[in-house]
């Protein structure tokens, strides 16, 4: 069998207000569009992995939160509503996931021979939480790939963001090793935003574009920072970093997303594709791509 491989990574962040102005059939709100200039960044991934051939998309979403372990979806099928908490009149999504559980188990069996706390989520009752469903729709919205959808261990808040990294640097290695293994080609994404501070009022409508802006020059500042990192293949750099960008700019790769996609990658030195970016509700977001499948073995 042909080793597997991850063909791309993404940065691909999840606020509902993408899917609310895009108007699916799948979301019940009904939007007059909105934060275009993301809408079309996802536009140009999506374009970008047209004719990549891949399996699975991998996804670790900081909206699913886990206290002991990192968990993975393990129910093949996964049909229900899900509606997000704070903003339930832009997102309540009819959903109908597949989920590769073979690759899902493959995962958690590798973390947890090098020694993480790993544990396989069977409700099938279970919710799949919206961040995960926002980066996979905005990334392929014909729902025609499984997933693999991974918790966030929230290490940061339950130890420091020194654990954190530890452990989504080993999360990445195991993710990595198991893809190599099952011979699959995979899409990964690490749904998050940059900087995380937001508006605590709405707009009316919500997608009045003259209101939105960033929070602050200190987020924009950090924001650019990071970016500029990616486009300039400094991956270390941006592990190095990464305490100081989780506490100044409550930055939603507190999750540990960011860290596990660039350790999967093996902390690539090669440069990502902006392919967008744009703030919501104040946060900051930007649409990454690393184009593995183009890099060679040396
Ligand atoms: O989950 C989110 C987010 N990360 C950023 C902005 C607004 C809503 O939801
Ligand atoms: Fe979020």
């Amino acid at each position: 069998m042909a080793k597997g491989s991850i063909v791309a990574g993404c940065l691909a962040p999840h606020p509902p207000h993408l899917v609310y102005a895009e108007n699916p059939e799948q979301n019940e709100p009904v939007s007059e569009g909105g934060w275009e200039q993301l809408r079309w960044g996802y536009e140009r991934l999506r374009e970008s992995l047209k004719d990549v051939d891949y399996d699975v998309i991998v996804v670790l979403s900081p909206h699913w939160q886990t206290y002991v372990g990192t968990h993975f979806v393990g129910v093949e099928r996964c049909v229900s509503k899900s509606v997000d908490p704070v903003f339930p009149n832009l997102f309540r999504f009819n959903y109908d996931i597949t989920v590769d559980v073979e690759l899902a188990q493959a995962i958690h069996d590798q973390s947890k021979s090098e020694g993480l706390s790993v544990k396989m989520m069977e409700n099938p009752d279970f919710r799949i939480d919206y961040g995960t469903i926002v980066s996979c729709h905005m990334v392929r919205p014909e729902w025609d790939k499984p997933i693999v959808s991974i918790s966030s261990n929230r290490s940061l808040s339950y130890y420091s963001v020194e654990v954190m990294q530890e452990m989504m640097m080993e999360l990445g290695r195991s993710t990595a090793k198991a893809i190599e293994a099952s011979g699959k080609k995979c899409v990964l994404l690490a749904s998050n935003s940059l900087s995380h501070r937001h508006f605590v009022t709405e707009t009316n409508p919500p997608e009045d574009m003259s209101k939105e802006h960033i929070t602050s020059h200190a987020m924009h500042l950090w924001d650019m920072r990071m970016i500029e990192m990616m486009r300039k293949g400094k991956s270390q750099q941006i592990i190095d970093e990464m305490p100081e960008f989780c506490e100044q700019a409550i930055a939603e790769t507190d999750g540990g997303a960011l860290t596990w996609l660039l350790s999967a990658m093996g902390v690539p030195q090669k440069p990502a594709t902006l392919h967008g970016y744009g703030t919501i509700i104040g946060t900051g977001n930007a649409i990454m791509e690393w184009p593995c499948h183009e890099w060679s073995d040396e």
